[in-house]
């Protein structure tokens, strides 16, 4: 048993003064192409890695939600009543109250528990902590109230508590790849059809390197929102032309072309960035399978320009570090990654340039900045699981 699941679960018990039921481990995720295509019915590439939060959960019969943030020492109390969960004033708590709060939506009643929780995910490093949060506690209550829904179904009851207890209407990128990833393999999910297709990643040829901006914006999440209702504007527009359309994921670029003109430019260009973006996750897995890295690359690169450029959800510090890996020896492809703002560049590159990769980043990032840069090495794991018990561990 890893030291901080340990940790944990000691700090369950002296909480709570009894000890936890079940440990479980939900992981953060990487995306290798496919940002904000999610939402628009499109498709993504994303992999859970070995940044992860613990929790270590118990029923407690006192008609009481408990919670304990490890990381931030911290606690926080509800009690549950007739009235359904709300929204509360502590930021990190609703994460998990918004969790509870779908399965009583569901019609399953929850039962007072205690839990803490805690781990390795940077925040706000666009690793998709909150996801994690949000699958991890879905699980736990899951497992222990035997409610019964599959593993789908809790990646779609996650993401509707990050919309209604966090206000960010995300996609279902994040928590399916938080509950759905396998160990060594990438998976393209269709987010139409939720159809999902996993593709090996063999680790002898590229490497997944994370570069942190150390950027955390505060706009990020307004914004994001903004991007969605652009898309739905665009669709707006295009479906007095061509009613079957749903989302961007069903337009041409011919299409939106024919009919630039009626819509604003600022439309125009987020539309096309998501009908690009599609495109090239369909290519890339084409790469892919194909074993030619250096083709993916391209895509990720050119996944980049479109973020930056016409979806402006780039920020100078993540169009730094692209810039400083692009050309290195052994660099595949570099991209920033999630929804943006500030967080990770995703890079991939061939193992025996890891180590100078991460120099020479790292040096032109400080020589800009005046700080040092973060970089993680990301292993490839499993979803969502729960964590043995190794007695003396
Ligand atoms: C965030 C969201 F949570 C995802 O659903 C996805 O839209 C991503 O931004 C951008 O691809 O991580």
């Amino acid at each position: 048993m890893p030291a901080l699941v340990h940790a944990i679960a000691s700090a369950f018990t002296d909480a709570f003064g009894h000890d936890a039921a079940l440990l479980v481990r939900a992981p953060g995720r990487v995306n290798l192409i496919g940002e904000h295509t999610d939402y628009n019915g499109g498709f993504v590439l994303p992999a859970a890695i070995n940044k992860e939060i613990f929790f270590a959960v118990a029923p407690n019969n006192l008609g009481r939600i408990r919670l304990a943030s490890y990381d931030k020492q911290e606690h926080h109390e509800v009690e549950l009543t007739a009235e359904p969960l709300a929204p509360g004033p502590v930021q990190w708590a609703n994460y998990l109250l918004g969790v509870a709060a779908q399965f009583q939506k569901r019609g399953l009643a929850v039962q007072g528990f205690d839990c803490v929780f805690g781990g390795t995910i940077p925040m706000g490093a666009g690793l998709s902590s909150s996801a994690a949060v949000e699958c991890g506690l879905a699980y736990a209550l899951n497992q222990l109230h035997n409610y019964g829904l599959n593993s789908l179904q809790l990646a779609q009851l996650a993401q509707k508590a990050e919309h209604e207890f966090a206000g960010v209407l995300c996609g279902l990128m994040d928590q399916f790849a938080s509950i759905m990833s396998r160990a060594g393999q990438v998976v393209r999910l269709d987010c139409r059809s939720l159809e999902y297709v996993y593709f090996p990643f063999d680790t002898q040829a590229a490497q997944v390197v994370l570069c942190n901006s150390g950027v955390k914006h505060n706009l990020a999440d307004s914004e994001y929102n903004v991007r969605r209702s652009q898309c739905e504007r665009g669709v707006a527009v295009l479906r007095r032309y061509y009613p079957t359309i749903q989302t961007l994921r069903d337009v041409t670029l011919a299409q939106l072309q024919a009919h630039q003109q009626e819509m604003d430019e600022l439309t125009y260009r987020r539309c096309r960035y998501v009908i690009e973006e599609n495109e090239r996750v369909l290519r890339a897995c084409d790469y892919l399978n194909a074993g030619d890295l250096t083709a993916f690359g391209q895509q990720m690169y050119a996944s980049h320009a479109g973020l930056r450029d016409d979806y402006e959800v780039s920020c100078p510090e993540l169009d730094v570090l692209v810039e400083a890996a692009r050309g290195l020896p052994g660099v595949f492809g570099s991209r920033m990654m999630g929804g943006g703002f500030g967080g990770c560049t995703i890079n991939l590159v061939a193992p025996e340039h890891v180590e100078d990769f991460v120099a020479e980043v790292s040096r032109h990032f400080t020589a800009q900045y005046g700080r040092p840069l973060e970089t993680y090495h990301a292993h490839i794991v499993a979803g969502v699981s729960a964590v043995p018990v190794t007695v003396g561990a």
